[in-house]
C-alpha cells in the first residue's frame, strides 16, 4: 500500500496554501472594500451576481451527485432505455434560465443606469487627462492643474470627466470603483457634450490616500502609469487649493540656483510652475511637485537624489518616456547636456515646491507629512550605480517597480 498524502491532496495543498496568502497583508488596490457610492453599487452588483450563482452552482452540483450516485450503473443492470422528449422537463429548463437571467438582468440594468446619472447639481468637476506615460488633472472651475496626485473632497459629488491626450488609456483607481476608459475626445460645439467623453460621477465618504494605474495597454511605459487619489475633508481640501495657487519660492541658496537653471533650460518648454514663467504643457505640471507621492507616475519615490537621477536619465529610467536625460534625446528634444550639479540644484528647487503650511497647522488637522509616498506605494529608493550606464539603469528601473 501507498504512504502518505493521496497525489490529488499533495498537487492541492500548495495551490490552497497560495490562496490563502492572497487573503493577508495590505491591498492598496482591492476593489472589495469601495469607498465611493459608485464603487458600491459596482461591488454590491457584483455581490449579488455571484450569491445568484453560488446558489445556481449548488442546486446543478447537488443534483448532479445526487443522479450520478443514485442512478449509477451497477453489475448487472441492463442497458438503460432512452426516453425522447419532455414537454415538462423542456419548458422547466427553458423557464428556469430566463428567470436567472432576469433576476441578474434587473440589478444590473439598474447600476448601468445609476452609474451614468448627469453630474449631480453642484458636482466638483475634474478632468482626467490621460498621456503616455502620466496623469494631467484639472479642475476647470478652480483654475488648478496638477498631475500624478489630485486631491477630491470627502462628503462632495465629483465628477471625473475623463479624456486622453494620445490614445486610449483606462482610469483606474480600484477604491473609488470600477475602471473606465478614456478615450482622445473628439470636440463639440458649445453646449453638445463632447464625443467619447467618458465620466465618473462619485461621492467618497472615507479620507485617504487610495493608488490607481492606467488599465488599458498604452505603450511602451503603460505599466508605469499609476496615481493617487487623496481624499481629504473639505477643509483640507480648500486649504490644498490655496496652497496650489500662491506662488512658492525656493528656500535655500542651492533651490534659488536651481530655480534659475530650470528656468533657462528646455524644460519649460514642456513644463508649468504656476508663479513663474514655465508655461510648457507637453510633461506634467510641476507646481507643488514636493508635494507628490513618487516620480514619474509611481517609478519611484519622490527625494532629492531620485529626482537628481530622473533629470539626469529619465529615458533610461523609464523606458519610452517623452522627456530628455542629460545625454540622450526624449519627447523630440535633444540632450539637455546638464551636468549633475545643475541637476542636483533643480532637484533641490522641486523638491522645495511643497505645501508651506504643512507641520504649521494644528494637531488633529488631515494634513498628510510631506514627501508622502505610503511605503508600498513605490519601489526602493536605491539609485546608486545607474550614472551613465543605460545597462544597469533598466536593470536598476526593473528593480524600482512600484512591488505590489
Ligand atoms: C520634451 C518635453 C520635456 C522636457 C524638455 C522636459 N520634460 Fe520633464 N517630463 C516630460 C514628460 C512627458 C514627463 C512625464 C514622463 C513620464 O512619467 O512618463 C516628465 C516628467 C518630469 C518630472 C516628473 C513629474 C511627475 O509628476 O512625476 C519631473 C520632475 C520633470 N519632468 C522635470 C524636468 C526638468 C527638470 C526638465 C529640464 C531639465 C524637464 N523635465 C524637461 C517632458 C519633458
Ligand atoms: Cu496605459
Amino acid at each position: 500500500m501507498r504512504q502518505g498524502f493521496p497525489r490529488i491532496t499533495r498537487w492541492l495543498a500548495p495551490g490552497v496554501v497560495l490562496l490563502l496568502t492572497a487573503c493577508a497583508g495590505e491591498h492598496p488596490q482591492t476593489v472589495l472594500r469601495p469607498i465611493t457610492d459608485y464603487g458600491r453599487i459596482q461591488s454590491d452588483l457584483w455581490a449579488t451576481v455571484t450569491w445568484w450563482t453560488v446558489g445556481i452552482m449548488l442546486v446543478v452540483f447537488g443534483a448532479l451527485t445526487y443522479i450520478l450516485v443514485r442512478y449509477r450503473a451497477r453489475p448487472g443492470d441492463p442497458p438503460p432505455k432512452p426516453i425522447y422528449g419532455s414537454t415538462r422537463l423542456e419548458i422547466a429548463w427553458t423557464i428556469g434560465p430566463a428567470l436567472i437571467i432576469l433576476f441578474i438582468a434587473i440589478p444590473t440594468i439598474r447600476a448601468i443606469f445609476e452609474t451614468q446619472a448627469e453630474d449631480p447639481e453642484g458636482a466638483l468637476v475634474i478632468q482626467a487627462i490621460g498621456h503616455q506615460w502620466w496623469w494631467e488633472f484639472r479642475y476647470p472651475e478652480l483654475g488648478v492643474t496638477t498631475a500624478n496626485q489630485f486631491y477630491m473632497p470627502e462628503g462632495r459629488p465629483v465628477s471625473l470627466h475623463l479624456s486622453s491626450a494620445d490614445v486610449i488609456h483606462s482610469f483606474w483607481v480600484p477604491r473609488l470603483g470600477g475602471k473606465k476608459d478614456v478615450n482622445p475626445v473628439v470636440r463639440t460645439p458649445e453646449g453638445v457634450r463632447p464625443l467619447h467623453l467618458n465620466r465618473i460621477v462619485l461621492q467618497a465618504d472615507s479620507t485617504g490616500d487610495y493608488k490607481g494605474q492606467c488599465a488599458e495597454y498604452c505603450g511602451t511605459a503603460h505599466a508605469i502609469m499609476y496615481m493617487l487619489a487623496r481624499v481629504v475633508d473639505e477643509a483640507e481640501f480648500q486649504r490644498w487649493i490655496e496652497d496650489i495657487r500662491t506662488p512658492m519660492e525656493p528656500a535655500g541658496d542651492l533651490a534659488a540656483q536651481g530655480r534659475e537653471i530650470f528656468q533657462r533650460s528646455t524644460c519649460i518648454a514642456c513644463h508649468t510652475i504656476e508663479g513663474t514663467s514655465a508655461r510648457g504643457q507637453l510633461g506634467p505640471n510641476l507646481t507643488l511637485f514636493g508635494d507628490r507621492f513618487s516620480i514619474a507616475a509611481g517609478l519611484m519615490a519622490n527625494n532629492e537624489e531620485n529626482l537628481t537621477e530622473w533629470i539626469l536619465h529619465a529615458p533610461e529610467l523609464k523606458k519610452g518616456a517623452l522627456m530628455p536625460g542629460a545625454r540622450v534625446g526624449g519627447g523630440g528634444m535633444p540632450p539637455t547636456g546638464l551636468s549633475r550639479e545643475d541637476a542636483r540644484a533643480i532637484a533641490a528647487y522641486l523638491s522645495d515646491l511643497r505645501r508651506p503650511l504643512l507641520g504649521a497647522r494644528p494637531a488633529g488637522s488631515a494634513a498628510a507629512p510631506p514627501s508622502t509616498a505610503p511605503d508600498t506605494m513605490v519601489g526602493t529608493t536605491d539609485t546608486t550605480g545607474i550614472a551613465a550606464d543605460t545597462a544597469s539603469a533598466a536593470a536598476d528601473t526593473a528593480r524600482q517597480q512600484p512591488q505590489l
